[in-house]
Order: C-alpha cells, then structure tokens, then sequence
C-alpha cells in the first residue's frame, strides 16, 4: 500500500505499557521539548488540524498516542519534556511512560527528534539523543518553526546545529545513531516543502 498521508486513526492512547497496541507495524516516534511544535507538525503531516491536540499549557497527563497512517506504519506521539511535572515525577527526566516506551521490544523505524530551530539543543535534547543512541535506535533531527526566522538566519541556525552534530559523530562513531541533516519544517505554513521532504523521509524509513 503506498503511503500518501490519508487515512490516519487514533489507535491508542496509553498512560502505560498494557495499553500500546500489540499489533506489529513499524513506528515513527516524536520527541521532544513541550512546546516544540510536536502536535502542529503530526497534524501537518496528517494535513488534520485536530488530530492532535495543540495547546499552549503543556498537559498534566503523560499519555503516548499511536496514530496508524494508511494502514502501513504508527505515528506515536510521545509525551513533551522539559516541563515542570509533578514533584514525584520531578527528578526523572523523560516520563514513566516514555521509558516503558523505549525499554519495551518494538518496530522502531526512526524518531524523529524535535528542535525549535531559534533554540537549538537544550540539555535535556542532548539528553534525548544519548538515550536514543543507548538503546541503539536510529533518530533523525526535525527543526521546527522555520518561518519564526528569516532565510538567512534560518540557515545560519541550521549550519551550526548540523555543526554540532557533526563533532557529536566523530566522537561517538559507531555508537551513534543519528542518520541524516535535519529536516527543516515550518508546519503553520500551506504546502510546506519541508513538511513534504519529512513525509518523503518517513516513507523511506518504513518501507
Ligand atoms: N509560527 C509557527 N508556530 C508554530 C509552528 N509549530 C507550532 N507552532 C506554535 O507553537 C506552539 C506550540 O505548539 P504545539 O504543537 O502545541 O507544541 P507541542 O507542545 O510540542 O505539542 C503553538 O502556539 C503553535 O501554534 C510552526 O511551524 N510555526
Ligand atoms: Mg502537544
């Protein structure tokens, strides 16, 4: 089946491991800070506006959505970070659910790790990136909000952080696990080419 962005359903909605979906498809998994623009861009990508939840005041519940799109593969939307949870959950730095997430066996066909690009990587995104590698799970860098900048800081800003990542390989080589450039999206933006080399991106990793 090709794998054109259409048909997409809400499969799950999981607070925990007994409730992802059992069934095997390969996964695309969003990542990153609250706030980043994670919910917009699913919703771009689906071309649905409300299919996930946009919202200015990140939510309390840590809940992992696995959208199936076209039958083929899920979209999972895992919970944004970096935000003040509750004070039991304070010292941990990704939630419970995300953890259960990535320590459970499954179809990872990349992550796609969320960066608003006036930002770059924080911390806790660097943080993301040497979980990913530990666990050997292939991610690939999305910059949002592209039309927040003008062209030419936007590429200023992309240059560096390609920079950053580029010493991050050489020191770890092998070990890690970070596939190509990023991907530049702006995705309150009609027809954003960038959003249409994610989606084409999604697809090769897939099929
Ligand atoms: N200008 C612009 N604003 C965006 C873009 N993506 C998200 N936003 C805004 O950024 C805020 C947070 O977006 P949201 O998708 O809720 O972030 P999430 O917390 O990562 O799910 C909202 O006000 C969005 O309208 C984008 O590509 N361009
Ligand atoms: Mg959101």
């Amino acid at each position: 089946m090709s794998i054109r962005f259409n048909k997409v359903d809400l499969t799950a909605v999981a607070a925990q491991i007994e409730q992802f979906p059992k069934r095997p498809l390969a996964e695309i998994i969003m990542v990153g800070r609250s706030n980043v623009g994670k919910s917009t861009l699913l919703n771009a990508l689906c071309r649905n506006k409300n299919l996930a939840r946009t919202s200015r005041t990140p939510g309390k519940t840590q809940l992992v959505l696995f959208f199936t799109v076209d039958d083929s593969f899920y979209l999972v939307d895992l919970p944004g970070y970096g935000y003040a949870q509750t004070s039991r959950e304070q010292e941990r730095k990704f939630s419970r659910v995300t953890d259960q997430y990535f320590q459970q066996e499954r179809l990872r066909a990349a992550v796609l790790l969320l960066i608003d690009i006036r930002r770059g990587f924080g911390d806790l995104d660097w943080q993301m990136a040497d979980y990913l590698d530990h666990y050997h799970i292939p991610w690939q860098v999305v910059l949002t909000k592209a039309d927040k900048l003008s062209r030419s800081k936007q590429n200023d800003a992309r240059f560096s952080i390609i920079r950053e990542l580029n010493e991050r390989r050489k020191v770890l080589g092998a070990e890690s696990f970070h596939l190509e450039d990023p991907i530049m999206v702006s995705a309150t933006t009609a027809n954003d080419a960038g959003v249409e080399n994610l989606r084409r991106f999604i697809t090769s990793r897939v099929k």
